[in-house]
This record gives C-alpha cells, structure tokens and sequence, in this order.
C-alpha cells in the first residue's frame, strides 16, 4: 500500500519557490522538515525534489545500487562555471573516472602525511597574527579561517600562494567564488522569466566565473613556466595517465578541476573550524578537556604529525560539530528506476532527492534525546564506531559511496592540526558571550557575525 508525499501546496508555475528563504535556505529546509517529518515534496519550475529527514531514509539512499549523485539545482549551475570537474561531473561522464583515478593517490594517506610542513607553516602564519593583534582585536573567525583553509589547499595542492593574512580585502577569488555559489543557489530555485529581467545578475555570474578561471589559468601557466619537482596535486593533473583508460586532463579539465579543489578544499574546512570554536566557547567543559588534550599530547613544544593520531578528543569534538553543523547540510541523489521507498513512498526512475543532513544527523532514533545537545562524548572512537555500525550512514558529513570527498584525509589533518595550535598558544574569549548560533549560507553554511577574542598563553611554539 503506497501513500503520497507530502508537502506544502506552492504555486502554479513557480511552485514552492517563494517558500524559499534565499539568503538561509537550509532553515527553510529545517522548517519544513519540522512540518512535514521524515520525507516532503517542493516543487520548483521544471523540477520536483523529495527531501528526506530520517537516518532511516538516508541510509535507504545511500544504496549505490539503486541510488547515485545527481547533478541538479546548484550543482547544475556551478557546471557554468567548473563544467564536468570532479565535484561537478555527472556519474557517466568520462571525465569524472579519469580526475578521480589520477586524482585518489594524490590525495591518498601518504600524500597528506607529506603536506604537513606546509600546513603547520600556514597555521603558524595565523597563530603569529592574532599574537600579533592581541587580545584586544576582534578576531572575524570567519573571515581567518578562510584565509588558512585556501592558503593551505593552494600551497599544499598548487604551491601558489595567496597570502591572504597579508591582505585587509580577501583575495578576489573569494569574493567571486562565494557570490557565484550564492548566484548558482537562487539561480536554481528562481522562476525562469525572461532573460532581461536578470541581465545585470547574469552579468556579474560570468565575471564572477572569469575570475575564478583566470586565477586558475594563473596558476597552472607559471607551473607551466616553472616545471617543478614536487609531487602535488597539479603535477598529477599534468602528468598523471589514467589507468583504466590511458587518458590524460585536458588544460580545460585541469582548469575546472583546480578551481574545483580550490573551493571545495576550503569553504568546508574553514566552515567546520568555524563552528567548532562557535561549540567550544559555549561549551566550557568541552573547551577544557580539548585543551587539555593538547598540553598532554603535544606538551609546549612543535606540533608534529604524529600527534595528530593521538589527539582522540579533539577528533570527537570535530565530528560533533560535523554532525550538528554539516558545512555541506544537504546533497542530491535520484532514483536509477522506478522503485519504493521507505516500504510505501512510490517514486519514478530519475527522481530527484535532497538527503537533508542537517535534519537527519539530529535524528532521535539514533541520538535520542539529546541528538541536539553538543556532546563530543559520543563521538569517541569507539562511540562512534558502534554508533555507524548499529545505524549505518546515520553521520554523513563528507557524502556517500564513490563520490564521498576525496580530500577527507586532507581536511581531518588540517583541522586537527590547526585545533591543536590554537588550543595550545591562546586562550580564546567570545566576543559577545551570548552569542546564539546564526547561519551564512552559501553552497556551504558557516556561522555568521561569530568574534572571538584570543589571548597569548604562556609563549608561543
Ligand atoms: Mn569535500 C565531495 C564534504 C573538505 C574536495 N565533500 C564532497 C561531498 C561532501 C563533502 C558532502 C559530496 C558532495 C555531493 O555528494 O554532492 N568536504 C566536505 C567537508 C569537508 C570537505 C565537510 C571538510 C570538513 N573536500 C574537502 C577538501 C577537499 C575536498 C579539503 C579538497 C582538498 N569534496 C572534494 C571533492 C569532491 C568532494 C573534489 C567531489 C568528489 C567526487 O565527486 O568524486
């Protein structure tokens, strides 16, 4: 016996567009999900998505064999930009077998063991301003993370530096970079009417674009001009030879792949290191323990890579904030037939799905109820091992199955490198100390007008 989705009514032609918060849609998304519970329909021009809230439905859609990552919505307008690169590239095209085969071993274990030097460089760099600014500046979290998690991928992956703790403005790579993920979100949601209604916001996404390509382009000519030793990510995209196929990437595709690593690699992280301080300085306890953490394992001198497997609390906290704090809250997957769902929810071949984290990460059959309560207890290793065990795909911060993050690895030790930094040479105060959570979304979320205060402990390493 099937029953219908449900979901609010809309209106003809445009349907729930205008249900649709544009600058916070995920709260949008939230809110529906409180309305509706564990599945909803929204209807936009020419498309229909079916959001799922549940563990129980994520997992149901995380089965490769009847489920695979769509490519619609922003994914589909990003594509102006980044065409079929990695994040971007539909299941079958070929150029997306032939990035991720030359592409895995650059980003493997051993690899990211080898860019530690450079990210320990980056985030003393960041360490070195704030001792600098005292603990009288107002630090935009914000703002400092995004410039460590962009430096880091651009000099850990490309060797270009961008320098940004040098700069007030941010590198316009990142202006551009985030208006075209926002422009890419409302251009996927909006109703199509005629073109001259949007010349001027059309206008701006292509030199949004042109930047973004010909920062790039800049990046891959002067490797070009100066062929270099290093065994990084853009020496695998220019020598690399596919395996299976004996394919190498065009300069297009290497273009659209650089640009790819460079907004995926750091929109993600910075968001996550973001909204582990905004869990830290709300919670005290946690705050201690962590730092705790770090004086015991890495003592006052040098933070060294092997420390980073011996930091299991910090890793707890990072997960937890992951799992309340999704920086990717949401991906997309369709139907490969015609099938049932969730032992009554009829839906046809190609049917597009939001598997909605944000909601299904707090679900309480999994985390009962204190699933909203920031507790990195439950994230110790072995926690959070029985827990993925006993509710499989119920934590997916990094997506799912074949086309999961390949820069995972990457990000876990830059982020557990960078905690342990901060941890160890300041002691941080909010700004404002009843600071409430509030949310900045581009195709990620970050939180918005978070400050914090960092005071110098006793000397820096
Ligand atoms: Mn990452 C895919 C989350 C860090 C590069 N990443 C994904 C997906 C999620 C994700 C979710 C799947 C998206 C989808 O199904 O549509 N990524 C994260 C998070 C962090 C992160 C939460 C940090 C925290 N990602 C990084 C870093 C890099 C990177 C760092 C690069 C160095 N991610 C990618 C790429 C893909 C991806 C490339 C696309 C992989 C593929 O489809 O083959």
């Amino acid at each position: 016996q099937t029953v219908p989705i449900p979901g609010p009514p809309g209106l003809p032609l445009v349907g729930n567009s205008f249900d649709i918060d544009t600058e916070f849609p995920l709260g949008s998304m939230l809110n529906f999900a409180d309305q509706y519970g564990e599945i909803f329909r929204l209807n936009f021009p020419g498309r229909n998505t079916v959001f799922v809230t549940s563990q129980a439905l994520v997992h149901e859609l995380c089965d490769e064999k009847r489920f695979q990552k769509t490519v619609n919505s922003a994914l589909h307008e990003i594509r102006h930009g980044i065409h079929d690169g990695l994040f971007t590239a539909r299941n079958d095209e070929p150029n997306w077998g032939i990035a991720h085969r030359i592409l895995m071993p650059a980003f493997g274990p051993m690899a990211i063991q080898n860019m530690f030097p450079e990210m320990h460089e980056i985030a003393s760099q960041l360490a070195l301003k704030w001792a600098r600014h005292g603990p009288n500046q107002s630090i935009k979290v914000t703002d400092d993370f995004t410039r460590l998690t962009l430096d880091t991928i651009a000099l850990c992956s490309m060797d270009y530096r961008f320098n940004s703790y040098y700069h007030d403005d941010m590198h316009p790579f990142i202006d551009a970079m985030a208006s075209f993920l926002v422009e890419s979100g409302n251009r996927s949601r909006r109703p199509a009417l005629p073109a001259f209604m949007y010349s001027k916001v059309d206008r701006k996404f292509y030199d949004d674009i042109r930047v973004l390509r010909e920062t790039a382009e800049g990046v891959l000519k002067s490797r070009k001009e100066h062929p270099s030793e290093r065994k990084d990510l853009l020496t695998a995209m220019l020598d690399g030879v596919d395996p299976k196929t004996g394919g190498k990437l065009s300069d297009d595709s290497i273009i659209d792949n650089l640009i790819t690593f460079l907004i995926a690699g750091h929109e993600t992280t910075s968001g996550l290191l973001s909204f582990a301080f905004v869990q830290l300085l709300k919670n005290p306890e946690t705050y201690r323990k962590a730092q705790k953490e770090v004086d015991d394992v890495c003592g006052k001198g040098p933070i060294k890579l092997e420390h980073m497997n011996k930091l299991h609390y910090i890793a707890a906290v990072l997960r937890e904030t992951l799992r309340l704090c999704p920086t990717i809250p949401v991906i997309g997957v369709e139907s490969k037939e015609d099938t049932v769902i969730g032992g009554k929810y009829e839906v046809s071949k190609g049917q597009p799905f939001a598997l909605l984290f944000a909601k299904s990460h707090v679900d309480p059959a999994v985390y009962g109820d204190t699933a909203n309560d920031f507790d990195p207890e439950r994230m110790l290793d072995e926690n959070f091992e029985r827990l993925n065990k006993e509710f499989p795909d119920c934590w997916k911060p990094f997506g799912n199955g074949m086309r999961a993050c390949i820069g995972r690895p990457f990000a876990w030790q830059e982020a557990l490198l960078v905690m342990a930094v901060c941890l160890q040479n300041f002691n941080f105060m909010p700004e404002d100390p009843n600071y409430t959570l509030q949310y900045k979304q581009t195709l990620t979320t970050k939180p918005k007008g978070f400050y914090m205060r960092a005071m110098l402990r006793d000397g820096m390493s």
